[in-house]
C-alpha cells in the first residue's frame, strides 16, 4: 500500500502542539490506513531527549507509524524581515530537497487538531497541480479587508491561501523549480513582507488546487480571517463539521484561558499525554470585544480607512455593553460562554 507522507516543521518550543497533532492524526487514521502512515518532521532546536520522546510517542501509540526527524539549524535567512519566524515558514520551499526519496506529501501546520482520517485528503487530485490550499477568507468583503494586510492585491478569494494545510507535489516542485522561485522572490520582497510564504505561494501562483475548508477549519472562536467576512458567510462556515481545526494565533488553546470545544479537545489530549499545559492567559479587554462581536464583518469592513479612536466612538456601545460581560469573564474564564461559531 502507498504511503500517505505527513510533513510538520517545528521548533522546540512548540513540541506540546506538534504532539497533540500527531497524537490526534494517528488516532483518526483508523485500523485500515494508519501502517501507511509516515510521519516527518523538519526539527529545530530539539534535543535529543526531545526527539526520543516523540518518536516513543509514535511507536506507542502504533509500532507501525514511522517517524522520520530531519534535524534543521537556523541560518538568519531572510534576515531583512520583520517577520521573525520567517525562516521557519519558509522551510516548506526546501521540503523536497529535505527528503529527496518523496514524491508527495502534506504538510500541516503544528498548532492543529484531526477530528477526521486524512486518507480522504491524501486522494485528492492535484491535476496539473504542483499545489492545494485552503483559501484564507471566505467572501468578497473580507477580501477588502484583507487586502490591507498586505502590499500585494489579491483579485479573488480563491487566490488567498492559509498555509495551515498544504498538498506538495515534490515531484512537480523539483521538475518546475518551485524552490529557486520562491526562494528569489522572497529574498527580494523580505522587507515588506507580511505573511512570507502564504504572499510568495500566492502571487507566484495565484491558481492552485483548492482544498475544502473542512480540512483547515478554523473557526474556533471567532479570532481569524474567516470572521472578517460577511455574516452569511461566516454562518455558512460554522456549519462545516471540521476534519482538522487550525488554532489561530494569538487565540491558541496553549496561551489563552476560554472556554470552547476544540480547545477543551486539545487540552484534553495535552494532559493525556503527560505533557503540562502551559501557562494560559485570560484575554485582554481588546480581543475580548473582538470574540463578543456579532456582526464581525459590519465591524471589521471599517477598520482600514478609519482612525483608531473614531473605530472606537463608532463601537462605542459595543464596548459598553462588553463590560460586565468581561468582569463575568475574568471570574470564571473556562465556563463564560462566549458567542462562537463552533457547532455543538
Ligand atoms: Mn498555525
Amino acid at each position: 500500500m502507498e504511503p500517505i507522507n505527513i510533513v510538520y516543521t517545528c521548533d522546540d518550543k512548540f513540541l506540546n502542539y506538534l504532539a497533540v497533532s500527531i497524537d490526534s492524526l494517528i488516532d483518526t487514521m483508523g485500523q485500515e490506513h494508519v501502517r501507511r502512515l509516515s510521519i516527518y518532521v523538519v526539527a529545530i532546536n530539539f534535543s535529543d531527549e526531545q526527539k526520543k520522546w516523540l518518536s516513543e510517542l509514535v511507536h506507542k501509540k502504533n509500532k507501525d507509524v514511522n517517524i522520520y526527524i530531519h534535524d534543521y539549524t537556523l541560518t538568519g535567512k531572510f534576515n531583512k524581515s520583520p517577520y521573525r519566524a520567517i525562516e521557519i515558514v519558509t522551510l516548506v520551499y526546501y521540503l523536497p530537497g529535505f527528503f529527496p526519496h518523496l514524491n508527495k506529501a502534506i504538510f500541516v501546520d503544528g498548532d492543529t487538531l484531526f477530528l477526521d482520517s486524512v486518507e480522504e485528503l491524501w486522494r485528492l487530485d492535484l491535476g496539473k497541480n504542483w499545489i492545494a490550499t485552503t483559501p484564507c477568507v471566505l467572501d468578497e468583503m473580507s477580501l477588502n479587508t484583507y487586502q490591507r494586510s498586505t502590499k500585494g492585491y489579491f483579485w479573488s478569494i480563491e487566490q488567498t491561501m492559509n498555509a495551515g494545510i498544504l498538498i506538495l507535489d515534490f515531484h512537480k516542485m523539483r521538475e518546475h523549480g518551485i524552490m529557486e522561485i520562491l526562494e528569489e522572490w522572497t529574498e527580494k520582497h523580505q522587507a515588506s513582507i507580511k505573511l512570507p510564504e502564504q504572499e510568495a505561494i500566492s502571487f507566484n501562483f495565484p491558481v492552485r488546487k483548492l482544498i475544502d475548508h473542512k480540512w483547515n477549519w478554523r473557526g474556533s472562536i471567532g479570532f481569524s480571517e474567516p470572521y472578517l467576512s460577511s455574516i452569511p458567510a461566516a454562518s455558512e462556515y460554522s456549519k462545516i463539521k471540521p476534519a482538522m481545526v487550525h488554532f489561530q494565533g494569538p487565540l491558541r488553546p496553549g496561551n489563552a484561558l476560554l472556554n470552547s470545544k476544540y480547545f477543551n479537545f486539545w487540552v484534553n489530549r495535552c494532559v493525556s499525554l503527560g505533557l503540562p499545559l502551559p501557562r494560559r492567559k485570560k484575554v485582554p479587554f481588546n480581543i475580548f470585544l473582538t470574540l463578543m462581536t456579532q456582526d464581525k464583518g459590519e465591524l471589521f469592513k471599517t477598520t482600514g480607512i478609519m482612525s483608531f479612536i473614531d473605530f472606537n466612538i463608532i463601537r462605542l456601545p459595543h464596548i459598553i455593553k462588553c463590560i460586565v460581560p468581561y468582569i463575568l469573564y475574568r471570574k470564571d474564564p473556562l465556563n463564560f460562554k462566549f458567542r462562537t461559531f463552533e457547532s455543538s
